[in-house]
C-alpha cells in the first residue's frame, strides 16, 4: 500500500482523494468511531457525495507534523475542491448540515439546532473513553468513572428536552440530533443498559437508526475491530482484539 504521506506531495496540493464535480469534499479522519460520526451521518442523510479518507495511525504522526491537512494538528478536517482545508468538527458538521439541507435558514431555529449540537460536543469525553485511552491507564479509569457518574444528569436533561417530539427541534432531524445520537450510541456501546431508564431516548435512537440512508451508513461503517487505538475499549471489549501494536 502506498503511503498517504507521499500522496500528499511537498506543497500539500497533491492529496489523496480526488474532489470532482460530484464530490463535495474529502473528509480526513483517523480510524476512530468518534468526532466524524455525526458528520458522516449528516452527509448520508442528505445524500451528499464525499470521499472518506482514513489516515492510518502509523502515518498520523508525520502528517500531523506537516499540518497540511490538519491545521490545528488534529482531525477531522475536510479538503474542498479548490484545495482549502477546513478543520474543527463543529464547523465541518455545520457545513455538512448546510449541504445536506438540514441547517435551518431561520437564525433562531439555527441557534436552537446549534444548542443541541453544542451539548453533544460537551459530552465528547465518551470518544477517547471508547476509542483512545488504553483501559489499563488511570486516565481511562478516572475519566470513565466521572463520565458515567454524571451521565444520568445529562440523560435527564436530554429526555426532558426531547419529550414528545420526534427530534430535538421538531419533526425532522438537524445536525444536533446526529451528534446526540453518536454520544448515546457510544454510551450504550460501552454500557448497554445505560439508557434503560430513558425510553424517550431509546426511541430517539431507534428513530434515527431506522432512517434508511442512516441505516445504510451504520451497517457499513468500519467494524469495531478496525477502529480505536491499541488497548482502547472498542478494540478490547467490542472488537475483541487482545493486542495490536500500531507502531509496527
Ligand atoms: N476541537 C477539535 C478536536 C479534534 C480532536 O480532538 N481530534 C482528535 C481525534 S477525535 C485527534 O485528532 N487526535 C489525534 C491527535 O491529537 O494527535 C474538533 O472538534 O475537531
Amino acid at each position: 500500500m502506498s503511503s498517504i504521506l507521499h500522496s500528499l506531495g511537498p506543497d500539500a496540493t497533491n492529496h489523496l482523494g480526488e474532489v470532482n464535480n460530484s464530490t463535495a469534499f474529502v473528509l480526513y479522519y483517523l480510524p476512530l468511531r468518534a468526532r466524524a460520526e455525526p458528520i458522516r451521518m449528516i452527509l448520508h442523510y442528505g445524500g451528499v457525495n464525499y470521499q472518506d479518507v482514513t489516515i492510518p495511525m502509523t502515518e498520523w504522526p508525520a502528517i500531523k507534523e506537516r499540518r497540511c491537512i490538519a491545521p490545528f494538528s488534529q482531525l477531522p478536517s475536510i479538503r474542498l475542491p479548490g484545495g482549502e482545508i477546513i478543520a474543527q468538527s463543529g464547523a465541518i458538521a455545520r457545513y455538512a448540515a448546510k449541504l445536506a439541507k438540514i441547517y435551518p435558514s431561520d437564525p433562531l431555529a439555527a441557534a436552537r439546532a446549534d444548542m443541541i449540537f453544542e451539548y453533544a460536543q460537551e459530552l465528547n469525553m465518551i470518544n477517547p473513553l471508547l476509542n483512545f485511552w488504553p483501559m489499563e491507564t488511570d486516565t481511562w479509569s478516572n475519566n470513565n468513572r466521572t463520565f458515567f457518574d454524571n451521565l444520568p444528569r445529562h440523560l435527564d436533561t436530554l429526555s426532558t428536552m426531547l419529550a414528545e417530539k420526534p427530534f430535538f427541534c421538531g419533526n425532522t432531524p438537524n445536525h444536533g440530533d446526529f451528534a446526540i445520537f453518536h454520544v448515546l450510541d457510544a454510551c450504550i456501546t460501552m454500557k448497554p443498559h445505560s439508557l434503560d431508564e430513558y425510553p424517550v431516548l431509546i426511541n430517539f435512537l431507534e428513530r434515527i437508526q431506522n432512517i434508511p440512508s442512516v441505516r445504510v451508513y451504520l451497517e457499513n461503517r468500519p467494524p469495531a475491530h478496525e477502529v480505536g487505538l491499541c488497548g482502547s475499549y472498542i478494540q478490547r471489549e467490542i472488537g475483541r482484539i487482545k493486542h495490536q501494536d500500531w507502531h509496527k
